[in-house]
């Protein structure tokens, strides 16, 4: 396989992140039924290489050259997979595969492709996006045959393993002064780098390299070791005591992914980490010490609802049990939540809970029992029991529901819930979680509040807070994306209060997206990205949460397109 030259992968990602980040989504012009929002959220480049593709064709679809082909791939990896899946298959958008799309015709889906639809294609000739002449290409290119990217398996993964500093050259104690539990992981998103932020201090205390496109961050039980993943599957491991926090693993565990996790049930901290990838479409399971890969799983498999045979299904969000020793994996096209029995590898016991596609991400409940995860096309939350590795109950909530890991409140009328904002309206869908002492709430809506406006990505309170903070990150309006709502709990029937974050932050030119609200350690801070353009300038904005009040604006040149924050001791004992 010829890998992808490195400016092109960054021309690439340039592209997608500015039109993302100048809300321009260029995916999107002009196109009614789906907004702006879902369309430059979801239609992010692929992270698999064009190049690793061999033409594939279909003896009924009309002719197309090599050369064409290969042209075609990269236009469909660029702009279409993030809706239709790399097989065409279908996710948000529908599926392209020649049994459908040779019956169509060439001069109808390029009708289709020049004007877009109602329901959500975008109008990619009309738009300007794509020549006449791409247009033409693209209409001959899905009736072939999908080409399918290599699989990367074992010898892959282990050809990209790097135990850069083996455990036993690893430092016995803590060699800083950091206040680990205070500190911040920040993703520099288009840097591929994150930033460990001291959340007393607010000072970059480190930058440090990860994948392309570098997605999350998640903790090791003890917290010791910081896990990031790129969307190229690469995984960083980081170890906080050494003086300087430095990488001292690192893998590739496939072409493009988006989660990974640690192991947290009690006796089996830090023994295992895990990565889900969007392709392959997999898991593996990984030593907590030096990343070594042990065990890979496929998710390839059959829907919930029709059952029928998905070559796709893309990892999404993974969860590490509180009641067993088990991973908590959410397979988004087919809409299964498996719980992957990790306490023997060999003889590895898998129990798949059938909830509803396309799952997405999501959280606890504040008593760490019940996992709760966004079907997102759906319009639901599915209600995962890890103690009785049941599915409790499907709830229905807003258009595309966004919880990020959600959060967990006290509501002063209907008891321990947790709330969603929504991707495609203005809700937010607060959901009763306690089914011991509140049981007539139990997993139902009981209260709809009404926030600033669709767009949202992410909700966040603290134990100790008394706020309820909503983002608007994607909304289109520069007002709107720019700022933040918050409800005070104790009366959310009064509506919200608006903090303009951006403003504050005082930044130049550009975009200036509010996104991820997270709670400092002590839970009387919260800390907002103010994303901005590649090249424009970014910040990093503190408020004091009792007073709601600006304490720090957070400016520096190495902070490129900062996006989701982690706190080390919130995001280990999954504090949201
Ligand atoms: Fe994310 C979490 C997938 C775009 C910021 N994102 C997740 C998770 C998944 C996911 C599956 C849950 C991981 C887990 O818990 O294990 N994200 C995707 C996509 O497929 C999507 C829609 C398009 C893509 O091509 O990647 C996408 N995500 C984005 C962005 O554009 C965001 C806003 C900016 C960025 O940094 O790329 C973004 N995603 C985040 C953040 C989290 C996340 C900050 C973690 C939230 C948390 O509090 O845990």
């Amino acid at each position: 396989m010829k890998p992808r030259k490195k400016n092109a992968i960054a021309s690439t990602l340039a592209v997608s992140a500015l039109a993302l980040a100048m809300g321009t989504a260029m995916a999107a012009t002009g196109h009614k039924g789906t907004s702006t929002t879902e369309k430059s959220y979801e239609g992010a480049p692929s992270a698999i290489p064009p190049s690793a593709v061999k033409p594939t064709k279909h003896p009924k679809a009309p002719p197309i050259t090599d050369a064409e082909f290969k042209k075609a791939t990269e236009i469909f990896f660029e702009r279409c997979a993030g809706c239709h899946g790399v097989l065409r298959k279908g996710a948000t958008g529908k599926p392209l595969t020649p049994d459908i799309t040779v019956k169509k015709g060439t001069d109808y889906l390029k009708a289709f492709i020049t004007y877009g639809s109602p329901a959500g294609m975008p109008n990619w000739g009309t738009s300007g996006v794509l020549s006449p002449e791409e247009v033409d290409l693209m209409a001959r290119f899905i009736q072939q045959e999908p080409p399918q990217p290599p699989e990367y398996g074992m010898k892959e993964m282990k050809a990209s393993w790097k135990v850069i500093v083996p455990p036993d050259k690893r430092p016995t104690k803590k060699m800083n002064d950091i206040n680990i539990q205070n500190l911040m992981s920040v993703t520099l998103r288009d840097a591929g780098q994150i930033a460990l932020v001291d959340g007393d201090s607010k000072k970059i205390l480190e930058v440090i390299k990860t994948g392309y496109a570098v997605h999350i961050s998640r903790l090791s039980a003890s917290g010791r070791y910081l896990f990031v993943i790129g969307r190229d599957a690469r995984v960083n491991m980081i170890d906080l005591w050494m003086k300087h926090p430095k990488t001292v693993a690192e893998i590739k565990v496939g072409m493009e992914a988006r989660s990974v996790e640690t192991s947290k049930f009690k006796g089996w901290e830090d023994k295992y980490a895990i990565a889900g990838t969007y392709w392959p479409p997999q898991f593996v399971i990984m030593d907590g010490d030096t990343l070594e890969p042990l065990k890979i799983v496929s998710t390839r498999g059959m829907t919930v609802d029709t059952q029928e045979y998905h070559p796709e299904p893309r990892v999404a969000a993974i969860v590490a049990s509180h009641e067993h020793p088990e991973f908590i994996v959410n397979v988004k096209e087919t809409g299964h939540v498996l719980m992957v029995d990790y306490s023997d590898l060999n003889d590895l016991k898998i129990t798949s809970i059938d909830a509803a596609r396309f799952l997405h991400d999501g959280g606890w409940d504040r008593t760490h029992r019940y996992f709760l995860t966004a079907a997102n096309k759906s319009n639901k939350i599915a209600v995962v029991d890890s103690k009785t590795d049941k599915l409790v109950k499907l709830v229905d909530v807003g258009k595309i529901p966004h919880p990020g890991r959600g959060a967990n409140f006290i509501d002063p009328k209907y008891g321990p819930v947790w709330a969603t904002s929504d991707l495609g309206d203005d809700k937010i869908s607060v959901i009763g979680t306690d089914p011991e002492k509140h049981k007539q709430y139990a997993w139902k809506v009981v209260r709809t509040l009404k926030g600033q406006g669709g767009g949202s990505l992410f909700i966040k309170t603290h134990p100790k807070s008394k706020h309820l903070y909503v983002d608007t990150a994607l909304n289109p309006d520069d007002k709107i994306h720019q700022s933040v709502a918050v409800f005070d709990i104790a009366n959310l029937d009064k509506g919200f209060k608006v903090l303009p974050i951006a403003e504050w932050a005082k930044l130049g030119k550009g975009p200036k997206r509010v996104v991820q609200p997270e709670y400092n350690k002590a839970g009387d801070e919260v800390w907002f990205s103010v994303w901005n353009g590649k090249t424009e300038e970014s910040a990093i904005v503190v408020i004091d949460d009792k007073t709601l009040k600006l304490k720090k604006v957070i400016k520096d040149k190495r902070l490129v397109t900062p996006t989701g924050k982690f706190n080390v001791y919130n995001t280990m004992h999954d504090i949201y």
